[in-house]
């Protein structure tokens, strides 16, 4: 049942995609990426306009530009003594599958198996990842974010949108997303307020003119919270409904670069909970470029089993996560109650933890660098149209799955995208311990030669907190009732390499940095 729901929306994503080079067919120009030694000079620019080109974003920070180009156009560009490559700008894919007044920490908490899994419950009290930035390069906010989040747990004064058009920087349209996933990934890291009413908790054996009944036992506002609540988050948009377009997410790593030297001091996380296949020489530059700058970046490893990893995660000096989950997700559906999601998670038993299926593998020349919860997470993601095309992941992700009759603010949300921003919150946790770690010291190599890519300081302290992981099959219950049986580094089942360092507890990532 689950593989059926996955390649559903991946089906969606591909529909999507076939009908992009329909779209360039109709204009003259195609979206292009030249790379360069240095950033580019205004003589450079000129040059680039005198060659037809459209421009859409010349970078600060690193060596190269995105504009756009008719075919006629490509080889005289490409001809040009200062553009050292040319590539078509590629796409990125989202990694996931998927109203109260009162500032949330005075309401009552509902602690979810997902924090008990990584023993959030041990940080010490004094770590909360205050002082620590984390930037959420992903589809913005919805314009009702403050339903969810505590305005000052949000830099809106950074907020800004890289979403192509003219090229230029959109402070108006952060919080006008056309997805939620951005406030997903958010809560993954901060927590987020949760109003529970008689419908959240619509699924289950009632009937279908029942579908009633509370996610957490009764009505009333609460707060879920995060691996790292005190962590202040700057939501970037930089994609639309599911793609997130690579020139975009380069403009607003350049826009990071120049905020993290402006607040030297200032420690900097970006969270990716996107990729794809592509890495080139822009893509290579840019992530040298942020990590060289003090910037810690953190990213989703994807959710392509077998088919391996996505960049950039699969770029050694960025942190890559893949995904696990908890045996006791759904334990007893559908006659159990509907709080199993706040039920607690045996200690000290390595048992509990499973890798989810879909969480991508490490093939040749990737690096799977730890792993961590990314499963079935109860989080904030408002679907304004359940049956429309641009809320695919809605429809894919619905509880009872794909049902369009039951309306809902929160879904159990899977995925690489959650895992990433909960590694993100632990790495928030180490730098309020130690705000000088960074992983400036990585061996950046050259794009092309993975073999010449090595972590940096903050990622191998992070790598030897963690837990290895044994090969293994776990019993399980999906979301709608099915017993499934995930494999991982099994040789009948699933051979490949799935755990990485292993699961990081976050007592341990505390205690390992000096
Ligand atoms: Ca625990
Ligand atoms: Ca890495």
């Amino acid at each position: 049942m689950y593989r059926k729901t996955f390649s559903i929306s991946i089906a969606l994503i591909l529909l999507l995609a076939s009908l992009v080079p329909a779209a360039n067919a109709a204009s003259a120009k195609s979206d292009y990426l030249v790379s360069a030694n240095a950033p580019l000079t205004a003589a450079q620019v000129d040059q680039l306009r005198a060659a037809g080109a459209t421009i859409t974003y010349v970078y600060k920070n690193f060596g190269g530009a995105a504009l756009k180009l008719s075919s006629d156009e490509v080889a005289i560009v490409r001809a040009l003594p200062f553009v050292t490559y040319l590539e078509e700008d590629a796409d990125e894919e989202l990694a996931s599958i998927m109203p109260e007044a009162a500032s949330y920490s005075t309401l009552p908490h509902k602690y979810p198996f997902w924090l008990d899994l990584i023993d959030a419950e041990k940080t010490p009290v004094e770590y909360d990842g205050s002082g620590v930035w984390v930037a959420v390069l992903d589809a913005g906010f919805f314009p009702n974010w403050r339903d969810y989040f505590d305005e000052d747990s949000i830099l809106t004064q950074y907020a800004t949108s890289f979403i192509g058009a003219d090229g230029k920087a959109k402070d108006n349209q952060w919080d006008v997303g056309t997805s939620p996933h951005g406030m997903a990934v958010s809560s993954a890291i901060i927590g987020y307020r949760l109003v529970d009413k008689l419908k959240e908790g619509g699924w289950g054996d009632q009937g279908p003119l029942t579908f009633t009944g509370y996610l957490t036992g009764a009505a009333g506002a609460y707060y879920v919270p995060g691996v790292a609540p005190g962590v202040k988050i700057i939501p970037i948009r930089v994609c639309g409904p599911v793609f997130c377009k690579n020139s975009d997410v380069f403009a607003a790593q350049d826009y990071i670069i120049d905020l993290k030297k402006a607040n030297h001091g200032q420690p900097i996380v970006i969270n990716e909970s996107f990729g794809n296949r592509s890495f080139g020489p822009m893509k290579h530059a840019a992530i040298q470029r942020t990590i060289e700058a003090g910037v810690i970046m953190v990213a989703a490893a994807g959710n392509g089993d077998d088919r391996g990893m996505i960049f950039p995660a699969t770029y050694e000096p960025v942190i890559s996560v893949g995904a696990g989950g908890w045996v006791g997700q759904w334990n007893g559906y559908p006659d159990h109650d509907k709080t199993w999601w706040l039920e607690d998670v045996p200690e000290d038993d390595m048992s509990q933890i499973f890798i989810a299926q879909f969480s991508s593998r490490q093939l040749e020349d990737q690096y799977l660098d730890v792993v961590s919860t990314g499963r079935e997470m109860l989080l904030p993601f408002p679907c304004p149209n359940l049956n429309s095309l641009n809320m695919g992941m809605c429809t894919g992700k619905a509880i009872p799955q794909g049902d369009p009759a039951v309306p809902f603010q929160y879904i159990f949300g899977n995925g690489t995208s959650f895992s990433s921003p909960t590694i993100c919150g632990i790495v928030a946790l180490m730098l309020q311990k130690d705000p000088t770690l960074d992983n400036a010291d990585a061996s950046f190599g050259t794009w092309d030669d993975p073999s010449s890519w090595g972590p940096g300081h903050m990622e191998r302290i992070l790598e030897s907190a963690a837990t290895p992981i044994q090969a293994g099959t776990a019993n399980i219950t999906l979301s709608d009732g099915t017993p499934f049986s995930p494999c991982w580094e099994v040789e009948d089942c699933d051979p490949y390499e799935a755990t990485g360092f292993g699961w990081v507890f976050v007592d341990d990532a505390l205690a390992a940095v000096p």
